[in-house]
């Protein structure tokens, strides 16, 4: 039985599990809140892999007071041995009488184990309060554990007029600062970044999150470089930069390889054709290297490419206002698009002024 306050709760839950947005990488962004008589006896949150889960920094700030509360837990309490104990067990122990979850975890290791778990022990538990909000908050852990792959965001900057770079390349700083300090929130939500050799070569870009206000507790995302005939230059500068580099490519060509790892990134063959990596394999490589979310920031043929491979969940463009004229560099390469039947079906998610740019959020796909 649920009851009014059990959506304030449970928001408020959010909320705490949102303070481990760009920390938790690989596990889920979970809060818990433990209220006993209307008042709250505990707040926690999990903040990084190895650490305390959510419920047991509540318990342990609540000092003994969890006796008959009720747990607000964004995601369902963990009924397994992982890289810390299981949290059920704990919840029982401490004399919580009900829990109170949006979802269940979508970790087969876990998922219905965990209420089956509190259930045995008496307590009461309901499921289902802001469950569009909980997978919200965590939509790159569930595409992971619900198909194999992580969720991908194309970022793209661009003029009004849809373009990219000059002819000849030239493309700093085609959108504002304050446009540019956004793609480092984005960087901070992602588990990797995704680039393109000739982003790599072009550009010679850094990846990294660079902004101490955003706490992602010493980490920083893995940085990966689609790279498949391995022409990565070993003084690149990301290879110097705090964080890992991986590099995908279509075969170990012995002598580049040996020179990129003794710079220090870790190179990887995946299946490819015609000197092109096959992105499905990207992808489903990224799942198993447990990424959740996953930025792609590269040039217009690869992030073309992520699209038309049917890999990319959501698309970020900042407009600049400026023109760059029809000489310039497209938005995407999409080759064979020929009729409006092919187009690339987009849903505007959100827009707003970053700055002087325009940032818009689309999901790609027709619903
Ligand atoms: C919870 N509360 O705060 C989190 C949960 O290796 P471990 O021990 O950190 O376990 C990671 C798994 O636990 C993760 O994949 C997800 O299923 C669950 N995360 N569960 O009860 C938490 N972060
Ligand atoms: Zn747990």
């Amino acid at each position: 039985m649920t009851n009014p306050d059990d959506a304030a709760y449970m928001a408020k839950a959010l909320r705490l599990a949102a303070r481990g947005r760009f920390s938790t990488h690989p596990n889920p962004r979970v809060g818990c809140l433990l209220v006993r008589n209307h008042s709250v006896v505990g707040e926690g949150w999990h903040r990084r892999a190895g650490g305390p889960h959510a419920e047991i920094d509540a318990l342990a700030a609540a000092c003994g007071r969890a006796r008959g509360a009720t747990a607000y837990v964004t995601l369902e309490p963990c009924s397994h041995q992982g890289r810390t104990p299981p949290c059920a067990p704990a919840l029982a122990d401490a004399g919580v009488a009900r829990v109170v979850i949006p979802t269940l975890d979508p970790n087969p290791r876990v998922s219905g184990e965990g209420v089956a778990m509190l259930r045995a022990a008496g307590l009461a538990v309901d499921v289902g309060i802001l469950a569009d909000e909980a997978r919200a908050l965590n939509a790159g852990f569930f595409a992971r554990m619900e198909t194999g792959r992580p969720r991908a965001t194309v970022k793209l900057a661009a003029s009004l007029d849809g373009r990219t770079a000059m002819a000849s390349g030239e493309s700093r700083w085609i959108t504002g600062a304050e446009a540019r300090a956004d793609v480092h929130r984005l960087r901070a939500d992602s588990s990797a970044i995704v680039t393109g050799i000739g982003t790599v070569l072009a550009d010679n870009p850094s990846l990294t999150v660079r902004r101490p206000d955003l706490d992602l507790q010493g980490r920083q995302p893995l940085r990966v470089v689609l790279d498949s005939r391995l022409r990565m230059p070993p003084d690149a500068k990301m290879l110097s930069l705090p964080g890992d580099t991986v590099v995908f490519a279509t075969s170990q060509a012995s002598a580049g390889a040996d020179r990129l790892v003794g710079a220090g990134a870790r190179v990887e063959t995946l299946p490819g054709a015609s000197g092109q990596l096959d992105l499905a394999a990207v992808s489903r490589r990224l799942g198993d290297m447990e990424c959740n979310d996953v930025l792609v920031e590269t040039g217009p043929r690869l992030a073309g490419a992520w699209v038309l491979a049917g890999l990319a969940d959501r698309v970020v463009v900042y407009l600049a206002p400026h023109l760059l004229g029809d000489r310039a560099r497209p938005l995407m390469e999409l080759p064979g698009l020929e009729s409006m039947a092919d187009r690339v079906q987009l849903r505007i998610a959100g827009v707003r002024q970053v700055g002087r740019d325009l940032r818009i959020e689309l999901e790609v796909g027709d619903e």
